[in-house]
């Protein structure tokens, strides 16, 4: 690495932000010598600043910056880290970049298997649990910044601000049976979407090369978006993160249908469970 650093704008519990994390520590970053961290509290909203949206105005989280550039979402990110790493995968994944455009698709975002809910019991489990309070602080800092919103992002958060309401009703007041039941239908198709991903794009790309990665026998570039992915998707069935594979794979099943899930995807979780980039990210 060159003596300028590289910042990277992440969040201990972003989902996404995970990609470019598990790419710094797999491709011989070191994480304090080349890298400034900056911390982005998206429970508390702090991704809706204006000072924030100037620098993504998505306003999510990642974004890298490096040798002056900006990169704003986790697939150019992750790509810029294998471009500037110091010991970059062995597997080149330019070709498996439509791949890396279906992991992200937002039929099956694991944010939005986060939030919506599936069933009666599962919008309890909800309301008790992360997705109220991370909506309602969400709430809180969107209400303040809307009320004196500087004209270029105000389009952005007026809209940002009756979405999350909207989402937060659901969980703070009690619907009526047919919002419910429309609600538990999105719920539902998400996690539909999540069982066609998993058995088909993930399946084949993970049986192409023999496993356990995509590219055979160590991670590449896809695997930084498959990992991140698929870990967030197994947290949001309930279980524990970092279980193993005959913990979390039964789980998966359950909640994508219940047909089988090929053993490509146990022996892919297990291995990348044991890896160093995986236990000191926190990966969940
Ligand atoms: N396509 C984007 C998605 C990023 C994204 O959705 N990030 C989430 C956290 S995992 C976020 O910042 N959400 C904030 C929000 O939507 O309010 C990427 O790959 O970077």
């Amino acid at each position: 690495m060159s003596s300028e650093k590289i910042t990277l704008y992440e969040f201990a519990g972003s989902c996404w932000a995970n990609a470019p994390k598990i790419a710094l520590s797999e491709t011989g970053f070191k994480k304090d010598k080349d890298v400034e961290w900056v911390s982005i509290n998206l429970a508390e909203g702090k991704n809706f600043e204006p000072e924030y949206l100037k620098i993504n105005p998505a306003g999510t989280v990642p974004t890298l910056i490096a040798k002056g550039e900006k990169y704003q979402d986790s697939i150019s990110a992750v790509s810029q880290i294998v471009k500037l790493a110091p010991h970059p995968p062995r597997v080149d994944a330019h070709t498996s970049t439509s791949i890396i455009e279906e992991i992200h698709a937002s039929a099956h975002d694991p944010n939005a298997t986060l939030l919506f809910a599936i069933n009666d019991e599962d919008r309890k489990a909800k309301v008790n649990g992360l997705p109220k309070g991370f909506l309602e602080g969400r709430q809180k800092a969107l209400d303040k910044l809307a009320e004196n919103p500087p004209a270029e992002f105000k389009d952005f958060l007026t809209k940002k601000k009756a979405d999350n309401q909207q989402l937060l009703n659901f969980y703070i007041t009690e619907p009526d049976e047919a919002t419910k039941q429309a609600h538990y239908s999105q719920g539902k198709n998400l996690w539909k979407s999540v069982g066609i991903a998993l058995r088909g794009v993930v399946t084949q790309a993970l049986q192409k090369n023999g496993g356990p990665f995509a590219g055979g026998e160590e991670p590449s570039e896809i695997d930084y978006h498959i990992i991140t992915w698929l870990s967030r998707t197994i947290t949001n069935t309930g279980v524990e993160p970092g279980s193993p594979a005959s913990v979390a794979i039964p789980k998966l099943q359950e909640y994508t249908g219940g047909h089988n899930i090929d053993p490509v995807v146990g022996k892919y979780w297990d291995a990348w469970i044991a890896r160093p980039s995986f236990k000191d990210n926190g990966i969940h």
